[in-house]
């Protein structure tokens, strides 16, 4: 069964994890955000890729959820002794070979889906990774501060700032000029089934639909598309993702982010027990959908999610 996963960060990689265990067989293409790209130190920073290439190789932190497991912070300590900024990003010293490595490959020409395949050559993830462009796309949010606009990297908002000031605007910058990445759409258009894991609506899966060719060839590729639910019980399972959601006008409730993504892209969507409630809303929507533990507390669990995701695709396909 070819599968195909758009994903963003920290919960893509993780619902990853459990559906690489629930398919054992299943030939996995993630589709991967890389909106949350930052250039620091004149290094080239993945954070989403990174996060599903250490994840499913075997790297991750698993505490932190992003960055090398047994990590130290010596070079950032230098910087920092430098005054040389930003000091809020927190780049450790494994982690920055691969910014070194990718920066090299890039400055030598090759594009970052080569680049992507080089590294995960070395941690071989399981699952074939493509980035969702070879172009640059970076998430810009719009915030008011003192009555002024201004645009700050997603990765200054989201980690500086702990995203404390409302989203005025997420503008996923480049991304109307981008390509999808060599692969993207073949894989789209190969899949058997398609799925949205619990990633960022708005900064992870919304801003992979934003690349042009992506969002419609998903809608036509004939195959079931079935996302799970990153809001339990009226709040992100992890991180902030309310606080974009607000940007665009979204409430976080399970069931808005499902009519968010609509029933011309959606097929089916898994919500929590504890939003069971909704379940109804949402078929008379014309989405399919089941209320199912949605926690992915251990790789155990997140199988058990991934395998009832595949059960309402074939329910779907019916
Ligand atoms: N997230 C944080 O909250 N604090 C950090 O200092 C931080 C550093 C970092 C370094 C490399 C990397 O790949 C990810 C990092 N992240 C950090 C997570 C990152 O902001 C998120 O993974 C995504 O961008 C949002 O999904």
């Amino acid at each position: 069964m070819r599968i195909v996963v758009l994903a963003g960060g920290i919960g893509g990689a993780r619902f990853l994890r459990g559906l690489k265990q629930a398919a054992p067989d299943a030939d996995v293409t993630v589709i991967g955000n890389t909106g949350d790209d930052i250039h620091l130190f004149g290094l080239k920073v993945c954070p989403d890729l990174d996060t599903v290439m250490y994840t499913l190789g075997g790297g991750i932190d698993e505490e932190r959820g992003w960055g090398r497991t047994d990590e130290t912070f010596q070079v950032k300590g230098e910087l920092a002794a430098y005054g040389v900024g930003p000091e809020w990003f927190g780049l450790g010293d494994r982690d920055f070979a691969t910014h070194i490595v990718r920066t090299q490959m890039l400055g030598a020409g090759y594009p970052l889906s080569a680049v992507t395949e080089a590294l995960c050559a070395r941690w071989n993830p399981g699952v074939r990774l493509l980035p969702m462009s070879d172009d640059r796309v970076e998430t810009h949010v719009a915030i008011e501060v003192d009555g002024e606009r201004q645009a700050v990297h997603f990765q200054e908002y989201w980690v500086r700032m702990r995203a404390s000031v409302d989203a005025q605007a997420v503008v996923p910058v480049g991304a109307e000029q981008a390509k999808p990445a060599p692969g993207v759409l073949e894989a789209i258009a190969a899949a058997d089934v398609i799925l949205f894991p619990p990633s960022n609506p708005v900064v992870s899966i919304g801003t992979i639909l934003a690349v042009p060719g992506i969002r419609e060839a998903i809608a036509e590729a004939g195959v079931p598309v079935v996302g799970l639910s990153p809001i339990v019980g009226d709040a992100p399972v992890r991180g902030m993702a309310d606080k974009v959601l607000a940007a665009i006008g979204v409430e976080a409730t399970a069931s808005a982010v499902a009519l968010h993504y609509g029933s011309g892209l959606l097929d089916g969507w898994l919500v929590d027990t504890v939003d069971a409630a909704a379940v109804p809303g949402i078929e008379s929507a014309g989405i399919r959908s089941r209320a199912v533990p949605l926690m992915m507390t251990d790789v155990a669990a997140t199988a058990e999610m991934a395998r009832e995701a595949l059960a309402l695709a074939e329910e779907v396909r019916a």
